[in-house]
């Protein structure tokens, strides 16, 4: 399908053509058009921009992965289909290791997403058929399997859209997780250390140049960063920002007394 870059929703009818795209090379799950659509609502709902509490959160994951000792990023479907490139780079930019993990699990779609990362430059791809091979205790999901040599030992995971039910499991296994969600109200963004509540499409590129960036400072200061950052606060900006908006916009619609005939 052709969409004209003049389009008012040019970037955003890309985005949903990349997630539909992936079904049909059968990487992207079904169910991942439905988690799309609810992410575009969102997005609708917040601006379609990157805000000032996704540009904090965006730097405290930078120092999060940058002072890990064994950091992770986990990739789904979704991720797959709409920032495969940003993946890649971040791990470069880190280093951290790529890992697939998914929700909806089948050896066809492990190695067809490995195979978009690899064709985006990666070098290894964690959690594709029997190096799956470690189980995160009381998930029940298929997203339990994961790399005895990833996301098992990391003591930090970033998990682009993501289901809550990991999220809370990781947290509980003591990691530090890194949400990208543009829900705010969601179980993950409520459950991660850090919620960068903005599109995966913009939040990667970001997050590389925050991470270029952030790598010539030492520990101590990227620690003081980290320690500065509220999830609470952040995530509470977030409703608040929407909420504003939508009276900003209400206010703003044209009123007539009666219906036009
Ligand atoms: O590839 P799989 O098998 O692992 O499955 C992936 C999906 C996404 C289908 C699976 O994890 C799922 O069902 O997720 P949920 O529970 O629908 O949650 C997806 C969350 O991501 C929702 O809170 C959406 O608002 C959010 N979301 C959707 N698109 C984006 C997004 N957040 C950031 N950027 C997006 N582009």
């Amino acid at each position: 399908m052709v969409i004209p870059p003049t389009h008012p929703r040019y970037r955003s009818l890309l985005e949903r053509e990349k997630v539909v795209e992936g079904v049909r090379e059968g990487y992207v799950a079904l169910q991942g058009l439905i988690a799309h659509g609810r992410g575009e609502c969102f997005d609708y709902l917040i601006g379609e921009a990157t805000q000032p509490f996704a540009e904090r959160a965006i730097e405290a994951a930078a120092a999060a992965l940058l002072t890990a000792r064994h950091p992770v990023i986990s990739v789904n479907g979704n991720v797959a289909a709409l920032a495969p490139g940003d993946v890649v780079a971040l791990a470069k930019a880190v280093p951290a290791l790529l890992e697939v993990n998914l929700f909806y699990r089948t050896r066809e779609r492990e190695e067809k997403i490995a195979e978009v990362l690899r064709r985006h430059g990666a070098e290894e791809v964690l959690g594709v058929g029997e190096d799956a091979a470690c189980t995160i205790p009381e998930l029940f999901s298929e997203r339990r399997r994961v790399s005895c040599r990833g996301i098992y030992v990391a003591d930090v995971v970033l998990v682009p859209l993501e289901d809550g039910d990991r999220t809370e499991a990781l947290r509980r296994l003591g990691k530090t997780v890194i949400a990208i969600d543009l829900n705010p109200l969601s179980r993950t963004a409520q459950a991660a250390s850090i919620t960068i509540v903005d599109n995966v499409t913009r939040a990667m590129p970001k997050l590389v140049e925050a991470v270029t960036r952030l790598k010539s400072w030492d520990r101590k200061r990227l620690l003081g960063l980290l320690r500065s950052y509220d999830k609470g606060a952040t995530l509470a900006e977030a409703v608040s920002h929407i909420a504003k908006r939508l009276t900003e916009i209400a206010a703003s619609l044209p009123r007539r007394g009666g219906v036009v005939v």
